[in-house]
């Protein structure tokens, strides 16, 4: 790659494609959509104090969750742009109940589907914290030729071609991952395009921030309060206590975990047996960006990315990051008896 040259995805991801003779351009093509639909909500979140598009949409989501406009208008943006894609045989949205078929030939013959989050930390819309888009690619395990199934979208997370997601911050960034690597694009709003600024991410094994809602503490297991005890208390040789940097809004907390390091919590509690975060929208698209930059995503229980899924919707705990904190954290849990 030549040095100092400014490098769109477009052509990062063709370079990418050409070192693989086998590949067809369908995957780089689909990346290509997801990042137009990225530009286009990026254009409504930036003004989104100004115009009428604030505030509820007075509808609530599958989750039971009060829609904000600007959640629907993503929902709406992504599966139009995914509809007319080439590429694309159906999606799955955390704000729809059910997943949706492309019904023309064209999508029925894509050999791929497209789960997402539309606006992931859309509470934080109207505070201007940063918001996001996640996104997970899955080559369809259902007959190329006919309408998508439910099992094209109840796939482990190990079995994910691509993952990644649009953060809509103090720049407006695509990051997303393939099995090879992680790669980092800011967009150029003088151009319109997303260029390359991140190349070839990599989780710092260790770090020095943990993430999570403390608000949360008196509901969380004995081992998670020994946990939080462990960040809080003084020991300069492990460069703790350790800082508490928490946004709420996931995309944000996972981009700075990705490159600064660190470790993300969202774990069972007594209210929420199952976490709060959703497996197929959240859990498995941050996990496969984080493990395939040297990082860990786990359960508490086993990888995040090994959980079979049963239903689109399904939660898990989540304990993402740095993979030395990572363990360090599980060891709290589950303490390995002598
Ligand atoms: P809490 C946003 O609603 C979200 O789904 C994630 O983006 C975020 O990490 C989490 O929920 C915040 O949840 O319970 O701390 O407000």
């Amino acid at each position: 790659m030549k040095q100092g040259k400014l490098i769109t995805m477009d052509e990062f991801t063709i370079q990418e494609t050409r070192k693989f003779p086998q590949a067809t351009g369908e995957l780089s093509s689909l990346l290509r959509d997801i990042g137009l639909a990225g530009k286009i909500i990026n254009k409504q979140v930036l003004k989104a104090g100004l115009v009428d598009i604030l505030g509820k949409h007075g509808a609530t989501n599958v989750q039971g969750e009060e829609q904000m406009k600007l959640d629907v208008y993503a929902n709406e943006t992504l599966i139009n742009i995914l509809k007319n894609s080439s590429d694309c045989a159906g999606i799955a949205s955390e704000e729809n109940d059910d997943h949706v078929c492309f019904e023309d030939t064209f999508s029925a013959n894509s050999k791929y589907v497209v789960l997402f989050d539309p606006l992931d930390g859309s509470s934080n819309i109207d505070v201007n914290a940063p918001i996001g888009t996640i996104f997970s690619i899955y080559r369809r395990v259902s007959e190329l030729g006919k309408p998508c199934t439910m099992q094209d979208f109840l796939q482990p997370g190990n079995r994910l071609m691509a993952a990644g997601y649009i953060i809509y911050g103090s720049s407006t960034m695509m990051v997303y991952a393939t099995k090879v690597s992680v790669n980092g694009f800011t967009l150029e709003p003088s151009i319109g395009e997303f260029c390359l600024s991140h190349a070839n991410i990599k989780v710092p094994e260790n770090g020095k921030i943990y993430s999570l809602n403390q608000g949360n503490t008196l509901k969380y297991s004995d081992g998670m309060r020994a946990y939080l005890d462990y960040c809080m208390e003084i020991n300069k040789e492990e460069g703790r206590p350790y800082s508490h940097r928490y946004i709420g809004s996931m995309v944000a907390d996972l981009h700075r975990t990705l490159i600064k390091g660190g470790i993300f919590i969202y774990p069972a509690d007594k209210s929420s047996p199952k976490g709060k975060l959703r497996l197929q929208y959240e859990c498995n698209p941050m996990s496969f960006i984080v493990e395939a930059a040297g990082g860990k995503g786990s359960t508490g229980e086993g990888n995040i990315l090994d959980v079979e899924p049963t239903e689109l919707h399904q939660r898990v705990p989540i304990f993402i990051g740095s993979k030395n904190m990572v363990a360090k954290a599980l060891s709290f849990l589950y303490p390995v008896t002598a």
